[in-house]
């Protein structure tokens, strides 16, 4: 199969920046006069920031989902999934209509129906066959305060790169808004897992819970599964030179690529 073009998938939790990041990318690439196109993939979504190539909500309307099958939101959104991946065929044509060398998609909210659902994983699978596929997991600093919560969100990361089988960078997103002490914080977790460990214990008496987090940060260290973590902004383009790089890299693209 050739490999024509680049993916760039934007994952993470509800309102971990995805969309600003897609905005912020395409800019990027668009500045580069680079052939860049952008996927929503959001069915639910009501505004966004930039113009997409390609967008689902001209496949599937929630609206009428909910009102014709009754139901709730979260449903809905199931169903929108559900609808889309019966119309992949048509979602590939818009693709090679299109013939963008890179390839933006904005991911749902609900990180758990488009990775652990069947057809979020049908539809991310026949999007990457076909091209060079790479992930930017973005973790919201807001969620990561706690060792507790840091893990949790690292393994996160990585059950969603099992699941969809994609190569995945991870990366800590509105860095702008993240105080000094917490950005040094999470760099210390980062570097030495057992930092983190150590501040597991110290939150605390050692109940189950901290016993399951320890193992949990052992097993990522154990699979090498903790690599390094970039925080960037979408907002002020902090670091977005240097996510491309390590995309380039997971590319294989030459290192003078863009100069
Ligand atoms: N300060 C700051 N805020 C940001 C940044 N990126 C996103 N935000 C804000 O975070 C909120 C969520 O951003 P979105 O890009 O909509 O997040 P999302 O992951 O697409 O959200 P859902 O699709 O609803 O899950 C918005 O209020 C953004 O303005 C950033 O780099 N810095
Ligand atoms: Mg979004």
């Amino acid at each position: 199969m050739s490999q024509r073009y680049y993916t760039i998938f934007m994952l993470g939790t509800a309102g971990s920046g995805k969309t600003v990041l897609t905005r912020t990318l395409l800019d990027w690439f668009s500045e580069k006069k680079l052939n860049v196109a952008t996927l929503n993939l959001d069915a639910g979504v009501k505004r966004l920031p930039y113009n997409p190539d390609i967008d689902v909500r001209d496949m599937v309307s929630i609206d009428n989902l909910t009102e014709k099958l009754n139901l709730g939101p979260n449903g809905a959104m199931i169903a929108s999934m559900d609808l889309i991946a019966t119309k992949i065929a048509e979602l590939k044509d818009e693709i090679d209509y299109i013939r963008p060398e890179y390839l933006l998609i904005d991911t749902p909210g609900q990180i758990e129906l488009f990775a652990y659902r069947s057809s979020g994983r049908l539809i991310s699978s026949i999007i990457a066959e076909e091209s060079q596929p790479v992930s930017i997991f973005l973790i919201d600093p807001s969620l990561v305060l706690r060792p507790e919560g840091f893990s949790s969100i690292l393994l996160l990361s990585v059950s969603v790169a099992f699941q969809l089988s994609l190569p995945q960078l991870v990366s800590i997103s509105k860095q702008d808004i993240i105080e000094k002490e917490q950005m040094e914080r999470l760099e210390s977790w980062m570097d030495s897992p057992d930092t983190l460990i150590s501040d597991i214990q110290s939150s605390g008496q050692v109940s189950l819970s901290q016993q399951l987090g320890i193992s949990i940060i052992e097993i990522l260290e154990q699979y090498k599964m903790t690599g390094e973590l970039i925080p960037i902004s979408a907002s002020t383009g902090y670091n977005i030179d240097t996510i491309i790089g390590l995309m380039e890299r997971e590319w294989g693209v030459r290192d003078d690529f863009y100069e």
